[in-house]
C-alpha cells in the first residue's frame, strides 16, 4: 500500500512568476470552484485543515505549495513530492477582471510550471459534463508533455448511489471516483497519483 505522511503548508504564491522551484515532482489540483480540491488534499494526507476548504465558492485564491512524504509499505521506500492546490475556475461573484486575471494566472501556471507531473482533474460526480470541464480537457491537451499524466477524478461520489457510479465508470473507462467526506476511492487514488509520480 502506499502512505502519504508528513504533509505540510509550504507557502502561496499570485502567480508562476512568483513560485519558488522546490526542486520535486508536483501535483496540480484542479478544477471548478467547490469542486472538493481542498478537501481531498486534505483527505489524502489525513489531515483536517491542512489546506481550508469551505461550503462558500472560491475560497482559495492563491496557489498553494504542500509537501508530502510518499511511502511504499512493500519497499519501505519514501519519496518527497509536492502538492498544489489551484484556486478553482468558475467563480462569479468576483469582477470580471479580477477574473480574467486568475484565469490568466492558472493558464500560465498549468503551462509553465516545468515541475508538474501529475494533474488531477477533479469534476463533481453528480455534474460530469459541463462545459467548463470539456474546455479544461481540451485545453490541457494542447500543452501537456509525455512525461505528464492526467487523472480524472470524480469527486463527492458520496452523493450518487450505485447506478449513478456504474454511470460514469461506463463512460470514463479511468474514472477515479472518490469521496473527501466518506474516506472512499482514496487508497486507490494514493496508488495512481505514486504510479504517475515515479513510474
Ligand atoms: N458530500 C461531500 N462534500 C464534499 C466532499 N468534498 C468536499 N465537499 C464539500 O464541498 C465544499 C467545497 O469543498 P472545497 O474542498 O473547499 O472545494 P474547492 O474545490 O477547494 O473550492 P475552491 O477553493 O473554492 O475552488 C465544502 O463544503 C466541502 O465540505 C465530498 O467528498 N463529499
Ligand atoms: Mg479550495
Amino acid at each position: 500500500m502506499i502512505n502519504i505522511i508528513n504533509a505540510k503548508f509550504i507557502t502561496s504564491s499570485q502567480n508562476l512568476s512568483q513560485c519558488p522551484d522546490f526542486g520535486l515532482s508536483e501535483v496540480a489540483f484542479l478544477g471548478r470552484s467547490n469542486v472538493g480540491k481542498s478537501s481531498l488534499i486534505n483527505a489524502l494526507c489525513n489531515q483536517h485543515g491542512l489546506a481550508k476548504s469551505s461550503s462558500t465558492p472560491g475560497k482559495t485564491q492563491l496557489i498553494n505549495f504542500f509537501s508530502a512524504e510518499f511511502i511504499d509499505d512493500e519497499k519501505k521506500e519514501r519519496s518527497q513530492a509536492v502538492f498544489v492546490d489551484l484556486p478553482g475556475f468558475g467563480y462569479a461573484k468576483v469582477s470580471k477582471s479580477v477574473q480574467q486575471q486568475w484565469r490568466k494566472n492558472l493558464s500560465e501556471f498549468l503551462r509553465g510550471r516545468i515541475h508538474i507531473r501529475a494533474f488531477l482533474h477533479l469534476i463533481d460526480a453528480r455534474h460530469d459534463s459541463l462545459e467548463n470541464d470539456e474546455n479544461l480537457s481540451e485545453f490541457m491537451a494542447e500543452f501537456i508533455r509525455p512525461d505528464q499524466k492526467i487523472l480524472r477524478i470524480y469527486t463527492k461520489a458520496d452523493k450518487l448511489n450505485q447506478s449513478g457510479k456504474a454511470k460514469i465508470k461506463a463512460k470514463d473507462k479511468n474514472a477515479i471516483l472518490v469521496s473527501a467526506a466518506k474516506k472512499t476511492g482514496i487508497n486507490e487514488l494514493k496508488e495512481q497519483i505514486f504510479n504517475a509520480l515515479y513510474s
